[in-house]
């Protein structure tokens, strides 16, 4: 007899960068005719999650859907609305246990969000299931978050005079790609990394987004090191605004959904992209979460470069457009979904990296040979990069064409990657296996 499906429960956790890969996870469970179970926190952190929350389960019916409440703390330590939910979600993790025990047919494995592994770990084994993490940033920085609590643990590690820092495996981190605050120990987000690290050891297998010709080194050190066995557009016009460019000649500008950059910065930028004179689709966010934008546009340079840009404010299907054969350039932050989304369509990138892990992701851009990266701009929420260098640096992401050919073989080992029967699917159908044994 053919053994009956696994049914998974997945957990994201809060911000788009997470939500985006569980929802495609999820999709691909569902499609493999798994049982999926979707869990989110209610209230979610932003719009944009919860309208595409709604949307997916519109459009997959048979996932199903487990809402909790996320208990907010009563005496927050920081008004940071993501780190706010991570905490809240922590809080309130506990009340899963009720509503996944009581699921029919019982739950066989968890898939949950590094940032809340730790507190899922009691819960799948009061459950006596395996819990999965799956990490939505790239190799290179999960790397940096197991070896962090043995980084901390030896302050000299972070001396002042080091330029780079050694983690066991992989090729030395420069200084400058940790942020500042993990060097912290008492810092709220990096103790919350701490604790979750450790639950990688705890955790069944570790599944990444990425491929070996993106991350060959890395991720032969951690095969070697572990066992881990593995639209809604708000405004489609931009669309049919790129059906009318030429091939290759705009460049699409985004900071993802996290960065809302001072208004210093939005005027450099607007005077470099117009500089550059390169068509441009830019998605602007001046405010950290959606739901807290309430500023009109007021980007004045909008009237000179009328008819070769598009500004949009709010959500935009980013896939598609570096999908579209219109866009040439990507000028990002390099959250890790959209390095991943313009390594698949080949789209040679711009690194700007903003906080958290994107600065390690730019390296890995870089080394890959998917972009450039201008190191000496620093993490953006820093100084403010002038409008000429900026112009420059878009000039030298269109114009060079040893970097286009490098990213087009980028695209292509990508889509070798995730095609039926290559090793995405391959490592999915490994663990789905081990699940119906
Ligand atoms: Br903004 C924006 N449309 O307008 P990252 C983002 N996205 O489709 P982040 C849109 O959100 P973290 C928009 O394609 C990607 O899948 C984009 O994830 C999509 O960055 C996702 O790139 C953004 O990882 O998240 O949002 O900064 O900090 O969690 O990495």
């Amino acid at each position: 007899t053919v053994p009956p499906p696994p049914h998974i429960a997945l957990l994201p956790s809060a911000g788009m960068g997470h939500l985006t890969p569980f929802l495609r996870i999820a999709d691909m469970l569902s499609s493999r005719n798994c049982i999926v179970s979707l869990i989110t926190a209610r209230p979610s952190v932003s719009a944009a999650e919860s309208a595409h929350i709604s949307f997916f389960l519109s459009q997959h019916p048979k996932v199903n859907h487990v809402e909790f409440q996320a208990i907010f703390s009563p005496d927050p330590t920081t008004d940071d609305p993501f780190f706010l939910q991570f905490e809240a979600t922590t809080r309130s993790v506990h009340l899963l246990y009720p509503l996944l025990a009581a699921s029919s047919p019982p739950v066989s494995a968890i898939f949950s969000d590094f940032v809340v592994a730790s507190t899922i770990t009691p819960v799948a084994a009061d459950l006596g299931v395996p819990n999965y993490i799956i990490f939505t940033g790239s190799c290179r920085f999960s790397c940096l978050m197991a070896y962090l609590p043995t980084l901390l643990s030896n302050p000299s590690c972070f001396a002042t005079d080091l330029k780079e820092v050694n983690v066991p495996g992989i090729a030395p981190l420069p200084i400058g790609s940790i942020p500042p605050s993990y060097k912290n120990p008492n810092h709220l987000f990096t103790s919350l990394l701490i604790t979750n690290s450790r639950a990688f050891s705890k955790s069944k297998g570790i599944l990444m987004n990425t491929f070996e010709d993106f991350e060959p080194d890395t991720l032969a050190a951690i095969n070697n090191t572990f066992e881990a066995k593995k639209e809604q557009d708000e405004d489609g016009n931009y669309l049919s605004w790129l059906d009318s460019q030429p091939a290759q000649s705009v460049v699409y500008v985004s900071f993802g959904s996290r960065t809302a950059m001072s208004n210093e910065q939005i005027k450099e930028l607007a005077n470099g992209l117009e500089r550059s004179g390169y068509r441009f689709l830019w998605v602007l966010k001046t405010s950290k979460v959606d739901k807290d934008d309430k500023e009109d546009l007021k980007v004045p340079f909008l009237d000179r470069t009328k008819g070769r840009g598009v500004v949009m404010k709010g959500w935009v299907s980013q896939q598609d457009i570096l999908e579209h054969a219109a866009v040439g350039g990507f000028v990002n932050h390099c959250g890790w979904n959209s390095v991943m989304e313009a390594a698949r369509k080949g789209v040679p990138v711009l690194a700007w990296p903003q906080h958290g892990d994107q600065s390690v992701n730019a390296e890995v851009v870089e080394t890959a040979g998917l972009g450039i990266w201008e190191r000496s701009w620093g993490w953006g929420l820093g100084g403010v990069v002038c409008g000429e260098a900026i112009g420059r640096k878009i000039v030298e992401l269109m114009e060079d064409k040893k970097l286009r050919g490098l990213a087009r073989k980028v695209g292509e080992d990508a889509k070798k990657a995730t095609a039926i029967g290559g090793k995405s699917e391959k490592v999915l159908n490994e663990v789905l296996e081990y699940l119906m044994q």
